[in-house]
């Protein structure tokens, strides 16, 4: 906890830009993916997750980059993850993740044809494969997804359903902040190839497009966590279709509790088929630009920053050229 607090101090310190950020890197059956780092030039850049361009929030549900952020088209050296379904996915925030209150979503979206590459992110229909909303406690001082994802070394696992059909998808991994309102929206996409899946389509009731998918009228976009019915309400409604495998399909908005989907129950073994179409570091030295990440316990990108920054230990996890 100290730990905890005095990186997130240091991080208030330093800049604003800090207090807020993506998903960096992703953990596929044990293999390390390293994310795009949209603080280092484009150039070069080569990997699984589509590019994103800043570490600010989407404020509007209705902005046309909700789905893989701005500007998530393909990358020019864009890499495809191949995995089997049933297998657990994690990805990692910078470290440490700022933000506690509000909730965890994951998405899958299937791409027409045979590669996600190219394909724009909004004109897929997206379905819901695991949420966490408020987990106890009350909207005003309870504990959230988002809390738990900062507990869990600021990372999400996401087991990909054994009865997704096999294809090519994006995966948007997304967390909410709603320390402030409007609510912002922190997604980031990643793209797979799911092989050794089932037949279980989603239902047309739980497919979204996004923007479409939420509304600036969502219950749980617009809530203020510091209202006076925030110190006694202990449900929160989570934004978004229903779950992927749920049996109902109800109007999402009165889902009451959060729920951390456990659709599969692969083998371990599974993830040794799970293969890599590449994840060699990005950079090359001096080539981390200023506030690219540069080290921590886990980094195997380029650890050299550009003149005239130094990497600055943030955390453990996480060095950033400042
Ligand atoms: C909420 O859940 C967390 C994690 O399981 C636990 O540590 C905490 O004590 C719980 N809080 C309440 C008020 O139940
Ligand atoms: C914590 O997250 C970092 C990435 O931010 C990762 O490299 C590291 O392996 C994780 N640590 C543990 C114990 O999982
Ligand atoms: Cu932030």
């Amino acid at each position: 906890m100290v730990f905890k607090l005095s990186g997130l101090i240091v991080l208030a310190a330093v800049s604003k830009t800090l207090a807020h950020g993506g998903v960096l890197s992703y953990n596929i059956g044990g293999q390390i993916y390293q994310g795009w780092q949209p603080y280092n030039t484009p150039t070069g850049q080569t990997g699984i997750e589509r590019p994103w361009s800043t570490y600010n929030p989407i404020l509007s549900p209705t902005d046309p980059t909700l789905a893989c952020n701005d500007d998530g088209t393909s990358g020019a050296l864009q890499l495809t993850a191949t995995v089997k379904a049933g297998t657990p996915i994690i990805a990692y925030w910078n470290q440490v993740w700022p933000h506690p209150y509000g909730p965890m979503l994951t998405y899958l979206a299937q791409c027409p044809g045979s590669t996600c590459t190219g394909v724009n992110a909004a004109t897929l229909k997206w379905f819901k494969i695991d949420q966490s909303g408020l987990i106890n406690g009350t909207v005003f001082a309870g504990y959230w997804g988002s809390g738990k994802m900062i507990d869990q070394n600021s990372s999400w696992t996401t087991t990909i359903p054994a009865t997704v059909p096999s294809g090519n998808y994006l995966i948007r991994f997304e967390t909410i902040a709603l320390h402030s309102l409007p609510a912002q929206f922190y997604p980031e996409c990643a793209q797979l190839t799911i092989t050794g899946g089932g037949t279980l389509a989603p239902t047309a009731a739980q497919l979204v497009t996004f923007p479409g998918g939420y509304s600036a009228t969502d219950p749980g976009l617009t809530i203020d966590i510091y209202s006076n019915a925030a110190q006694t309400e202990t449900t929160y409604p989570i934004p978004g279709p229903p779950l992927y495998g749920s049996a109902s399909t109800s109007n999402p908005t009165t889902t009451i509790t959060s729920t951390h989907s456990t659709t599969s129950t692969s083998p371990t073994s599974t993830s040794k088929s799970s293969s890599t179409t590449s994840t060699a570091p990005t950079g090359v030295p001096g080539s981390v630009a200023e506030f690219g990440q540069c080290g921590g316990i886990g980094y195997t990108g380029a650890t050299a920053c550009v003149a005239p920054y130094t990497c600055k230990v943030s955390s453990a996890y996480y060095s950033q050229c400042l």
